[in-house]
């Protein structure tokens, strides 16, 4: 069983990305920040929780994310495998997310990250603000915010992948088919 978790900053291409991992290799998408959305959407005592931090560029508490992971996880039991889109976020979201593979036997594959400048993060993230409707893509400080919160919170994970030598480091710069192509490279030699 094939469980990718897909890493890098708001706006490095992991949801870009995931769309060429599902159909190369057929696995459940597991996107937290999607799953997040539809909680706001639907108005949810959760979504309008998590919408407080989120709009300001902070991440949603590990309580929250972690519950839904794993309802979600019992939904999808005949899964082929899963990718792990923004998720785990936190050492906290990693440890529970070993915890929860390893009872069913199926751990963490590899660890994908996404490589990119904070420069070309920014750009991508307010230019995807014009189309997005999101809350959390319009203004340079909540994305600035965003990208302090993964260098505080979320980077540390490379040390936790790396010591498990599952941290594979992926150059996120060029044409999204050329970036693809490294990230499928990558899995194959899983
Ligand atoms: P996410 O939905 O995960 O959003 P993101 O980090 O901004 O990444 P996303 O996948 O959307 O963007 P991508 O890099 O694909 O999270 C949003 C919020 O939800 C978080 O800030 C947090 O508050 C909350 N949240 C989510 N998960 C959580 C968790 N586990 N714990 C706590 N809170 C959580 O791409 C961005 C743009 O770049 C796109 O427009 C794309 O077209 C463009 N792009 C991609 N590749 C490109 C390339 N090669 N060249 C040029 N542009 C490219």
């Amino acid at each position: 069983m094939l469980n990718l978790v897909l890493f890098g900053p708001p706006g490095a291409g992991k949801g870009t990305q995931a769309d060429f991992l599902i159909e190369k290799f057929k696995l459940a998408h597991i996107s937290t920040g999607d799953l997040l959305r539809s909680q706001i959407a639907a108005k949810t005592e959760l979504g309008i929780e998590a919408k407080g931090y989120m709009d300001k560029g902070f991440l949603a508490p590990d309580s929250i994310v972690i519950g839904m992971i794993k309802s979600i996880l019992q939904e999808n039991k005949k899964a082929n495998g899963y990718i792990f889109d923004g998720f785990p976020r936190t050492v906290e979201q990693a440890r529970a997310l070993d915890v929860i593979l390893n009872e069913n036997g199926t751990p963490v594959s590899g660890m994908l990250c996404l490589c990119v400048e904070k420069e070309e993060l920014i750009n991508r993230l307010l230019h995807r603000g014009k189309t997005s409707g999101r809350s959390d893509d319009h203004d340079v400080s909540i994305i600035e915010n965003r990208i302090r919160i993964y260098n505080e919170k979320t980077k540390p994970l490379i040390e936790f992948y790396a010591a498990q030598n599952k941290f594979f480091k992926i150059d996120g710069v060029g044409s999204v088919k050329d970036i693809a192509h490294r990230v499928i490279e990558t899995v194959g030699s899983l």
